[in-house]
């Protein structure tokens, strides 16, 4: 990554009156004027074709490019009123250098696929889930429970209306769904001290002194996610179903994790193929409070950010065996350090046994394996360290095709377009 600090020239983002940001269509603009190098007006022309279109722009960038002498531009287009393809035509006639950053990418073979900007943008998810969390399949084992789903729908619901900035919704859990959760706090406790990494035998302690991780307590995500905020940034959002891969992904750019707040069917506390609370509370939470697997987490999500759809599946298939899969080399000995490992008493138990396959990470090699998601993983691939993990991860998102680089802001909570990588 180039930490190349882009001359602003102008950097004001302003929103035009009567338009409302989450409304807005999303079609961004990153384009150089012919000869900006030279004209002292060329954004001015620029400006003019909008407003000949009737498009209001709701953020306008503008820096020195490294692309061609001159400035790069970099704006937001409310395109609602169909004339934006119209202008795009006319601006595109002015420009030395056109990418568009769209929602629509696939109608339109150069577009660079639509990402959050800023965290806030991560609103924009939630009506975007590809199942809502109480349609259950027929082989669910809540299928055929009422009570079960009528839960699903209330939790599904509080989450779909959840907004950035708010605090997490509280719930109260019932006796049933606690026991649910003590069974399989019991059962996994048993079994972190010989299975799980070091840094997950670090922070559990942690977890227990300030957030009610016990038995007989399921704890409060707000809680929770205080506590990651502490640790190294990570908060997490409630979320009413499974998000596409590209916007779950998407998320981690900002460090922020996409949690489901139902717990499993009593039926089958060992192992459940959905994420439940037990699986982000007890998989996940623990290693995202981990300064180096934090960033090796955010490296996934900043790498997503705009990948044509070849390489998100790739990111997320590099996701399921490492964040979710992954198993660890510690002096000498093999340990878990996936959440789908340590939320499933089931599974965590095997997983170090002799009967799944072991290969070394690599993530152009692991990003194209195929995987079953319902059952035991048959393979496992294990990493040096989190360090030398993210070192590697980084190396293959260089590799991915994108006509700009990205930057994490951490003061402003967004991502910084740059011109190169
Ligand atoms: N959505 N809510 C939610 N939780 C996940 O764990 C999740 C997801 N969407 C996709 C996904 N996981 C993985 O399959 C990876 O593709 C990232
Ligand atoms: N199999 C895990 C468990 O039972 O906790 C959940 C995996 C979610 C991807
Ligand atoms: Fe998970």
């Amino acid at each position: 990554m180039n930490l190349l600090q882009p001359t602003r020239v102008e950097d004001s983002a302003y929103i035009v009156e009567g338009v409302d940001i989450k409304e807005a269509r999303n079609t961004c603009l990153l384009f150089s004027p012919k000869d900006s190098s030279l004209s002292s007006g060329a954004l001015a022309n620029i400006l003019a074709i909008f407003k000949k279109h009737d498009i209001n722009l709701v953020h306008i960038e503008s820096r020195s490019s490294l692309r061609v002498p001159g400035y790069e531009f970099f704006v937001e287009a409310d395109g609602k009123s169909g004339a934006l393809g119209k202008a795009i035509e006319d601006v595109k006639e002015q420009c030395s250098y056109f990418n568009i950053i769209s929602r629509d990418y696939k109608d339109n073979a150069t577009a660079v696929p639509w990402f959050p900007r800023r965290i806030r943008d991560l609103d924009r998810f939630a009506n975007q889930i590809l199942s809502y969390g109480s349609e259950l399949d027929a082989d669910h084992p809540g299928f055929t429970d009422p009570e079960y789903r009528k839960r699903r729908k209330y939790f599904a619901d509080i989450a779909y209306n959840y907004k950035h900035g708010e605090p997490l919704p509280h719930v109260d859990y019932t006796k049933e769904e606690i026991e649910t959760w003590g069974i399989i706090f019991r059962n996994l406790t048993k079994l972190y001290k010989t299975h799980a990494c070091r840094e997950y035998n670090h922070v559990f302690p942690l977890l227990v002194d300030n957030c009610g991780f016990r038995e007989d307590n399921i704890p409060q995500l707000e809680d929770v996610s205080n506590f990651l905020r502490d640790c190294t940034g990570f908060t997490l959002r409630p979320v009413a179903g499974l998000l596409s891969s590209r916007d779950f992904l998407a998320g981690l750019a900002f460090r922020v994790f996409h949690s489901t707040q139902y717990i499993r069917h009593p039926s089958k506390p060992m192992y459940t193929p959905e994420p439940d609370v037990c699986h982000e509370l007890m998989g996940h939470v623990p290693l995202f409070a981990d300064p180096a697997f934090a960033q090796f987490s955010q490296e996934i999500g900043l790498a997503s950010l705009g990948a044509p759809d070849d390489y998100i599946e790739k990111l997320s298939t590099i996701f399921w065996f490492t964040v979710e899969y992954g198993v660890c080399r510690q002096e000498g000995e093999l340990k878990a350090y996936g959440a789908g490992l340590l939320s499933s008493y089931g599974e965590l138990e095997y997983c170090l046994t002799d009967k799944p396959q072991l290969k070394d990470f690599e993530p152009e090699v692991t990003g194209v394996t195929k995987y079953p998601i319902t059952q035991f993983q048959p393979l496992y691939y294990v990493a040096d360290s989190f360090e030398t993990a993210k070192e590697k991860t980084i190396k293959f998102a260089n590799s991915i095709p994108r006509p700009f680089g990205v930057r994490y802001n951490a003061y402003t909570q967004s991502v910084e377009v740059l011109d190169s990588k």
